[in-house]
């Protein structure tokens, strides 16, 4: 064994042994090359899914039933955004510029979540995208709070604080119009029959199927892994349908005494992954739109940059 390989074991079984004491690592702390990877990974894809994620909304906000709702969805949108810069900022501090990001994500190389190649049908869906999409994302990132990568796991706690605002506007919709007349209630319904598989999706494949999770979880990056976070949230999710009075779409979904937890049917992963790969309802749609966002902005890019030099220019010559 070389020296080098001697001091690269050293360096990660101090990494490793920092983690496991639960202390944060730090963008200027040493990390396992392979460890700054997955989370440039994760929180790049994360970063892309809250900034997609705005444009299934934003179809509604033009057509929202009053100016309270436009109101309320429009701030929500704008939290959105928010929780993307902040992401995209929080991944910077690994060494990857955000343009890198941005072409990662226009090329198709980076991944977003699943869930936002679905299209928004009616005003329904914006309920159930708040109420599921937002609960399924908030069960997730509370475990993020603790992830071991210190400006991930501070990102966190300020998005899951929003993200909670966010479920609970969606809940209040579908209580709403599960108490509305008669057609409203039909399409509260049908909402959550369009939403509730590819809302169980975004935790990711089974465990048995989870590439990176054994390894995020030796790091603490994630804590709980895809099957526990999934379980997690059906049993919240469960009784809260029940309260608007609607059915989960799932026969097989039924309480388990003996494990204290619902038991549910089977995903469909053939779904899944044809949606990962790029060929879900929308996926085009939606870079299209991501990529005429960026386009469209590159004015404002180069404006902001002929100002900064003009600035600096001034400086040297004051100078
Ligand atoms: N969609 O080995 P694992 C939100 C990929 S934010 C697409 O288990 P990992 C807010 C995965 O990347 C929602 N790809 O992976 C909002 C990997 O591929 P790769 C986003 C998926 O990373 C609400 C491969 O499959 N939240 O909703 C998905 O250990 C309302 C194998 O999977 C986050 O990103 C999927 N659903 O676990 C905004 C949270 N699932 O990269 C607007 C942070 C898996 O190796 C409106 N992320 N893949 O080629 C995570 O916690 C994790 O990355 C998981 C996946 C749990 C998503």
């Amino acid at each position: 064994m070389d020296a080098r390989t001697d001091d690269l074991d050293r360096l990660e079984a101090e990494f490793q042994a920092k983690v496991d004491a639960e202390q944060r690592i730090e963008p200027k702390d040493w990390m396992p090359d392979r460890y700054r990877q997955t989370l440039i990974r994760q929180m790049s894809q994360h970063a892309h899914s809250e900034v997609v994620g705005m444009l299934p909304e934003g179809n509604w906000l033009t057509r929202a039933p009053s100016l309270k709702r436009k109101a309320i969805l429009m701030a929500k949108i704008q939290d959105e955004g928010g929780h993307g810069l902040y992401l995209y900022s929080a991944t910077e501090t690994l060494g990857i510029s955000r343009d890198e990001m941005f072409d990662q994500l226009h090329t198709g190389k980076a991944k977003y979540s699943t869930i936002f190649n679905y299209p928004t049908l009616t005003w329904a869906d914006v309920g159930a995208i708040g109420w599921l999409v937002d609960g399924a994302a908030i069960t997730n990132q509370i475990a993020l709070c603790r992830c071991s990568y210190g400006p991930y796991a501070r990102a966190m706690i300020r998005i899951c604080k929003e993200e909670s605002f966010h479920q609970r506007q969606g809940y209040e919709i579908m209580m709403t119009m599960a108490q509305g007349t008669k057609e409203q209630k039909e399409m509260a319904q049908d909402a959550l029959n369009r939403w509730w598989w590819p809302t169980l999706m975004m935790f990711g494949p089974n465990d048995s199927n989870s590439a990176n999770s054994a390894q995020s979880m030796k790091w603490k990056i994630k804590r709980q892994s895809n099957d526990e976070l999934r379980q997690k949230f059906i049993d919240a999710t469960v009784p809260q349908a029940e309260y608007l009075g609607l059915k989960i779409p799932d026969d097989e979904l039924k309480w388990n005494e003996e494990r204290g937890a619902y038991d549910f049917g089977e995903i469909d992963w053939d779904e899944f992954k044809a949606v990962v790969s790029g060929n879900g309802l929308c996926n085009r749609e939606r870079l299209k739109a991501r990529i005429d966002a960026h386009d469209g902005g590159k004015w404002v890019r180069d404006a902001a940059l002929a100002y900064a030099a003009k600035k600096a220019a001034r400086k040297a010559e004051a100078a």
